[in-house]
């Protein structure tokens, strides 16, 4: 029976060599499905003799049972082979360090941090927030906010210019968020009450100047809105931020294009050993400007300065940030080291409000 012996042999050896399941399954079909050599093979019995048939009978269906034991046996040694090979790819070391979470792990920059203490000082005094874009128009930077054409104010901006827009109208990297306020003026009615926060833009650079830099501006239009309202609501904010009992205040005349009359305000502080000290001691420091909103300013922005009247402050986000946390060069602000950031910076989970604490 060479042509059986054979046909085993062949089998048997392709069995062997099937690499993975899909490849004995091949073979397996070809043996024993239902047109396999195998099967074939016992398909002939039928048709024979009673004696071939009692000779040919047990070496086919033995020969069946070989091929279906050593497919089952293989089957069983793949599957294990591929078990192994998983756990071993699969394998951890249960002894290393877990990694952080990024939201423990990452730090929040001390700007953003002020800005969110802003928000949430100003939303308690029914503030709301406006944002507008970086690059303004010349006459929403500087000609609606009551600074004359030509004037040296314009220069004294250290002003980035930009290529002129089809209508040639000459475009700027705003110097200040005042022209949001503008923006807000034209498109809302009062009474308006709101903060802009946001990246402002003047060519200046040493150690305490930045090219790019924060500003958070207030402002306030209603009927009778008034300095004494205006007073109140920096002191109030004063003693938020700051996180201090009491504060002095003093309003020092100034000048700006857009408010008349117009004030530099500073805070009372100590600075005994080299730090500073809010609410108490005998220096002073300048934290910000206000002044009531220029009848010019309304009128340019539709409002009639006998029927409305309000008031608007603004400050350098980085430079109260530096007071308030200490830190000594405002630089490394923009230099994204996370050396400084891990220092200086702040838990994502510790959100600023006036109910938990600004800084818990
Ligand atoms: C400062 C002074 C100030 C304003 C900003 C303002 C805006 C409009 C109308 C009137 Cl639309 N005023 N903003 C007013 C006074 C001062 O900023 O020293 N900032 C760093």
């Amino acid at each position: 029976m060479t042509d059986l012996n054979q046909l085993e042999h062949d089998l048997l050896s392709q069995v062997e060599a099937a690499g993975d399941e899909a490849a004995l399954e091949s073979v397996r079909v070809s043996a024993l499905g239902k047109k396999g050599s195998v099967s074939e093979l016992l398909k002939t019995l039928g048709a024979m003799s009673p004696e071939e048939r009692k000779e040919r009978g047990p070496l086919i269906n033995g020969l069946r049972d070989k091929v279906q034991g050593a497919i089952t046996a293989k089957r069983e040694t793949l599957a294990e082979a591929a078990l192994e090979a998983r756990l071993s790819a699969e394998r951890i070391d249960v002894t290393l360090p877990v990694p952080e979470a990024p939201e423990v792990r990452g730090r929040v920059h001390p700007i953003s941090q002020v800005i969110e203490e802003l928000t949430a000082i100003f939303a308690d005094m029914g503030f709301s927030v406006a944002e507008g874009p970086d690059i303004e128009t010349d006459y929403l930077n500087f000609t609606a906010l009551n600074f004359p054409e030509g004037h040296p104010a314009r220069e004294m901006h250290d002003t980035f210019f930009l290529a002129s827009d089809e209508k040639g109208e000459r475009k700027v990297l705003r110097t200040h968020t005042s022209p949001v306020q503008i923006r807000t003026m034209t498109s809302q009615k009062p009474p308006i009450r709101v903060i802009i926060p946001g990246r402002t833009y003047r060519h200046d650079s040493d150690q305490t100047h930045t090219p790019m830099f924060h500003q958070v501006e207030g402002l306030v239009i209603d009927r009778q809105a008034n300095i004494a309202h205006m007073k109140w609501i920096l002191e109030e904010f004063c003693k938020a931020f700051f996180e201090v009992e009491q504060v002095k205040m003093r309003f020092r005349p100034s000048f700006f294009p857009f408010t008349e009359p117009s004030a530099e305000v500073d805070i009372q502080c100590s600075r005994k050993g080299g730090e500073i000290r809010f609410g108490e001691g005998t220096d002073w420091l300048e934290i910000l400007g206000c002044g009531m909103v220029h009848s010019n300013v309304l009128r340019n922005c539709g409002l009639d300065p006998d029927e409305y009247q309000g008031f608007a402050w603004g400050m350098g986000i980085d430079r109260i940030a530096m007071l308030k946390y200490g830190m000594p060069d405002l630089r490394p602000f923009f230099e994204a080291d996370v050396r400084w950031l891990n220092h200086y910076g702040f838990r994502p989970l510790d959100i600023p409000s006036l109910v938990s604490g600004l800084t818990s």
